[in-house]
């Protein structure tokens, strides 16, 4: 045990899931004739931009994210260029985000398709973290049909480090800093988070370009040398890093919410009532990431001719689930004067506490343990089902009879 550093002393066990080429993957997933094609998303070659991701058969052209546009159509002529489909991309990432917030809520949502979990406090729970980093691997392919890595460590660098190694569709664990040592000490010093480019020619320089190279140094040496980031160096050398996962904190934002517009202007209440539904539970997915209850709920509504009306309730206990914020916006909606045909429709939540306030009696306590156990199966059901933000009747419709199974 290293005495200068607490974080070694306390070990931790983090898992780091990263989809593989999301965007990319996420067209294919829509467009299956695109498969196995260099798929470059971002913009078309005859556009100025830059690539946002490519799929992996592009990349062995050199092709990658940040690159120009014009680069890529330089080593890739033959490739598919594309603009991205954002509301897919936000559509799948909330159902990768909802299997991963069944095994904790001590998560830090790094990017739309990447997340890491402290699973520390989960391994008995659900039988280990090999099993915990498999599971998640196989929910999110069943869910969503695409694949991702898994990387488990003890610190987020080691985690991160593992879901990289055996990308794609990878599963990687590094158990301790001596198997860190041992496995990665001819790679370069750029694994190690936080080295640019700069950095690394800096210390290139002076000798040093691998992980080994590193490990010769003494700690005051490496301060002289880079300064005060010397000391996390000669750490990380050794796969020590004190970093922490840090769920989104509530401090964040003062309200949440969502919305949709209407393809044609909506007129029938039992409609707009079905897009309630479906806004209470993405915005309650939003706050069950966050970690956040809230005791106002907000109603919005746009009517044709952009004349907007919002009313709010505020409730006597912080709330979280989305039956509780359905049932505060379809009452405001009961209220509401509904002159005009309505063109966009919005539920957003205020007033954020980190738990509910109300103290849960035995009785109340046996009934809410049955609507948590419903609530998952149905989570279940969407997972299988997809979440979408519903455009179409028949599919409102579909989700109205898993929304029904929850009131069994
Ligand atoms: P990444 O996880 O970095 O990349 P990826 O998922 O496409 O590929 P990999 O298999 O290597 O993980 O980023 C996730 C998504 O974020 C990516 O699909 C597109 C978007 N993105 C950008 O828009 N711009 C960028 O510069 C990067 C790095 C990502
Ligand atoms: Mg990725």
């Amino acid at each position: 045990m290293n005495e200068k550093n607490p974080a070694e002393n306390k070990r931790r066990t983090i898992l780091h899931m990263d989809m593989d080429a999301f965007y990319a993957a996420v067209e294919v997933l829509d467009n299956p004739s695109l498969a196995g094609k260099p798929l470059i998303i971002g913009a078309l070659p005859t556009e100025r931009g830059v690539v946002s991701t490519c799929s992996y058969e592009a990349r062995k052209f050199g092709v990658h994210s940040g690159m120009s546009i014009k680069d890529a159509y330089r080593l890739c002529p033959q490739g598919i260029y594309m603009h991205g489909h954002y509301h897919r991309y936000h559509e799948i990432s909330d159902q990768v985000h909802e299997i991963l917030l069944s095994y904790t809520d001590q998560i830090e949502f790094v990017a739309l398709d990447e997340g890491y979990l402290d699973i520390t406090g989960s391994l008995m729970l659900f039988g280990g973290a090999e099993k915990i980093g498999h599971e998640i691997k196989d929910r999110v392919l069943q869910t969503t049909g695409l694949t991702c890595s898994v990387g488990i460590g003890y610190n987020k660098m080691t985690a991160k480090l593992g879901s990289e190694e055996k990308k794609p569709d990878g599963f990687f664990v590094i158990p301790s800093p001596e198997f860190f040592v041992t496995y990665f000490e001819n790679r370069p010093v750029r694994i190690i988070p936080g080295i640019g480019g700069k950095s690394a020619a800096h210390l290139h320089e002076n000798g040093i370009d691998t992980i080994h190279d590193l490990l010769e140094w003494k700690e005051d040496a490496l301060v002289r040398l880079v300064g005060q980031t010397g000391h996390d160096l000669y750490l990380a050398a050794r796969g020590i890093a004190s970093d922490r996962v840090q769920p989104a904190s509530e401090y964040e934002q003062k309200s949440y919410g969502k919305e949709v517009t209407y393809q044609s202007d909506m007129l029938e209440k039992e409609e707009m009532l079905s897009t309630l539904k479906l806004l209470s539970r993405s915005v309650s997915l939003g706050l069950m990431k966050r970690g956040l209850f809230a005791s106002t709920i907000t109603l919005k509504i746009k009517y044709n001719n952009l004349k907007l009306h919002t009313r709010s309730v505020t409730l006597p206990d912080a709330v979280q689930d989305s039956g509780a914020i359905y049932r505060a916006v379809s009452a405001l909606l009961d209220k509401a004067p509904l002159e005009r045909p309505v063109r966009l429709l919005g539920v957003s939540t205020s007033s954020f506490q980190n738990e509910p306030l109300h103290q849960i009696t035995l009785e109340e306590s046996d009934k809410a343990a049955r609507v948590e156990k419903l609530n998952h199966t149905l989570m279940g059901l969407y997972d299988r089902y997809g979440k979408n933000i519903v455009r179409t009747a028949g599919e409102l419709e579909s989700l109205q009879i898993l929304e029904d199974h929850n009131k069994l």
